[in-house]
């Protein structure tokens, strides 16, 4: 089933997608894998777009398709997970970059898993965060991205949380497509996430929960 899951979902084919995207949640399956599998359909529209085989309406449509994809399976992820709220947590994708799919699911990650999260959407200026940290004293900020230049947009905001004086009392994460511990150093942050589940771990690891 996920190897047709990701093909399907890869060639954009709706009503077939979304119905073995059920069939999948009403089998019990783990909610996670068929997150993971739509990320693996995801990285072929990004090559197909890439390859000049996909244009812009085809991406809006698999991102489309990806949020309904997602909606149907969050619920099943909240059983999954039932604790107390832990600590807050500053989140949002950098100016200049609209991709906010992969920042909901971590935002969702984040929520089920006991965090206090304030979503500031897309393309979110530096000063933003700043307010945002002072206003929530939160301990943590996450910082999603998926274009290049969304690397400068990085290293920008990590400047002007330090240059707020806020830097030393916290924590910074980075993820999204092509970000990596290249990008992670690049933008002075500590430390770069693959996906929603390396977000929750790393958060619980800097507050001490487990
Ligand atoms: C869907 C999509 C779009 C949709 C986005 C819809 C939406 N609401 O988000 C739309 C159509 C809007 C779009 C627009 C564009 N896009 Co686009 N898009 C994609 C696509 C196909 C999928 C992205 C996605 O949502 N993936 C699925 C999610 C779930 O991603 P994920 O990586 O699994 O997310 C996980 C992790 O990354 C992690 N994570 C994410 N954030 C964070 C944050 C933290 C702190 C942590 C720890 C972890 C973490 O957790 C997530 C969940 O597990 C990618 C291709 C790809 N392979 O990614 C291209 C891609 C990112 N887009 C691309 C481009 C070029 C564009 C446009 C410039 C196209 C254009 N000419 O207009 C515009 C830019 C608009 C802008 N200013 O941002 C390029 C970027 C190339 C580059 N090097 O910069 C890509 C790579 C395609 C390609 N190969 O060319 N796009």
């Amino acid at each position: 089933m996920a190897e047709d899951f990701v093909n399907l979902l890869a060639d954009l084919k709706e009503q077939e997608v979304l119905s073995l995207a059920q069939k999948r949640i009403d089998s019990g399956e783990d909610p996670i894998k068929i997150l993971d599998d739509s990320r693996a359909a995801m990285a072929i529209v990004g090559k197909r777009f890439a390859d000049g085989e996909y244009f812009l309406p085809e991406l809006v449509f698999s991102g489309e398709l990806l949020k309904q994809i997602s909606e149907m399976v969050k619920p099943h992820l909240k059983q999954a997970v039932e604790t107390k709220k832990l600590a807050k947590i500053v989140i949002g994708t950098v100016a200049g970059d609209i991709h906010d799919i992969g920042l909901n699911i971590v935002d969702f990650m984040l929520d089920v898993n006991g965090f206090d999260v304030t979503n500031l959407g897309v393309d979110v200026p530096v000063e933003k965060f700043v307010e945002a940290v002072k206003k929530t004293n939160a301990p943590i900020v996450g910082l999603s991205g998926f274009l290049t230049p969304a690397f400068d947009a990085m290293k920008e905001t990590v400047e002007a949380l330090d240059k707020a004086g806020l830097r030393k009392d916290l924590k910074v994460m980075i993820g999204g497509g092509q970000m990596d511990d290249e990008v992670k150093k690049y933008a002075k942050a500590d430390a770069y996430g693959k996906d929603a589940m390396a977000a929750v771990t790393l958060a619980k690891g800097w507050i001490g929960a487990k």
